[in-house]
């Protein structure tokens, strides 16, 4: 169906915003260094005819000053996104891990924020008294270091930490505008959760905000904390009115549109929609293809995102991917429940992501054969 004037005049206008992102708010300092990195990775798998998944994982920070003590985040862990990327260097891609610094890592995964300490993981040789793996991990440790030591021999795995909304944006427009020469072969999965409102530069103040009265400050030139607002203009977004904290973010702009029609035209283009009230998911799954025009997106549920997911496509309509029934473990409390009543408390037998990638390989090997003018195989 074409567009209404309407329609295409708001979307010319969301274009012009997330362009004029990139005009107010300033590239973080080591955004070329990464983009070099980035290059040369992509290059080196171009050459080998390797297809190249770039993977966004874990959260962004909104800062609340320029100096920043303060910030806004969320709670993703990155889970989704370094299971996942195992999957896909499993299934003989590349991967570029776009990652918040610090949140989980293909691999080492299985070995930090557990509830384990790593020491946990080691014991002292009764032979030698050398340290080495507990026997009770030897088989499972030996088969994660033999994938990630074939990771790190064939170069597959691409590491590049963000930290802020900004930073995310800055390096997504970069690495999508890097992968352009790999045509249908790239395929972007955006599992981050990426903050919806944030601090335009130009309302950033610089220094700490302070909570004192006896130290608000009253002038808005970007040094100040205070409210000021006169002759019109916008109050810091982050300042101090008497005793209360006034947050008064902006949207951030929605650079999924840019990146589907501008920025990566003919890569396979994944989205994550999350939710946590039941009844919005499919509708808003729905409504983000409609909306952006791209080749998938996967909806899932905070409580049970580990256990189900559904995907909404063009092509495959609407399914549900489920980790089979008889797979899920037992409750904390004991009890095996084949709903997923108290799933925050359980973890399942299966990695739904080890469901997750094989489909969508699936979809971008058809992808890219389109693209081909042939038939998959
Ligand atoms: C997701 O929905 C991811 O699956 C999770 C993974 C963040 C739930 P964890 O890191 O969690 O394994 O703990 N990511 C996308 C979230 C997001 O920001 N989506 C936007 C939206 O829902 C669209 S791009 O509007």
């Amino acid at each position: 169906m074409a567009p209404s004037h309407t329609q295409f005049n708001g979307s010319v206008q969301k274009d012009a915003e997330m362009q004029d992102y990139f005009t107010t708010n300033p590239q973080p300092p080591n955004l070329d260094r990464q983009i070099t990195l980035a290059r040369t990775f992509i290059n080196h798998h171009a050459t080998a005819h390797r297809r190249v998944a770039l993977i966004t994982s874990g959260g962004t920070t909104v800062p609340l000053e320029n100096q920043t003590v303060r910030f806004i985040d969320n709670f993703s862990a990155g889970t989704r996104g370094a299971t996942s990327a195992e999957y896909f260097l499993e299934a003989g891609y590349a991967v570029i891990f776009l990652h918040r610094q610090f949140s989980l890592l293909p691999y080492s995964r299985h070995y930090s924020h557990s509830t384990n300490c790593f020491l946990d993981f080691m014991t002292h040789s009764p032979v030698d008294g050398a340290v080495v793996v507990d026997s009770e991990y030897q088989t499972q440790m030996s088969g994660v270091l033999s994938r990630y030591r074939q990771a790190k021999k064939e170069n597959t795995l691409l590491l590049l930490p963000f930290v802020t909304v900004n930073e995310y944006l800055w390096l997504l427009r970069g690495l999508a505008m890097q992968m352009q020469p790999l045509g249908a072969k790239g395929l972007f999965y955006l599992a981050a959760a990426v903050s919806d409102f944030f601090v335009p530069a130009e309302r950033m103040v610089e220094h700490k905000i302070q909570s004192s009265e006896d130290f608000h400050q009253k002038s808005t030139n970007g040094n100040g904390n205070g409210a000021g607002g006169g002759d019109g203009e916008r109050a810091p977004a982050a300042h101090m009115e008497n005793t209360r904290l006034i947050i008064d973010l902006d949207p951030v702009p929605k650079f999924l549109k840019l990146l589907v029609d501008g920025w990566a035209p003919q890569s396979m283009i994944i989205s994550f929609k999350l939710e946590t009230d039941p009844s919005l998911l499919a509708n808003k799954a729905r409504g983000a293809l409609e909306k952006y025009s791209h080749h998938l997106v996967i909806g899932n549920k905070l409580n049970t995102r580990k256990w189900e997911v559904l995907f909404v496509s063009v092509e495959g309509g609407e399914k549900w991917i489920r980790v089979p029934a008889g797979r899920r473990t037992k409750s904390m409390s004991g009890a095996v429940g084949d709903g997923l009543e108290d799933v925050e408390l359980r973890e399942p037998a299966v990695e739904i992501e080890s469901l997750i990638v094989p489909e969508v390989a699936g979809m971008h090997a058809e992808l890219i054969a389109k693209s081909e003018g042939r038939k998959v195989q």
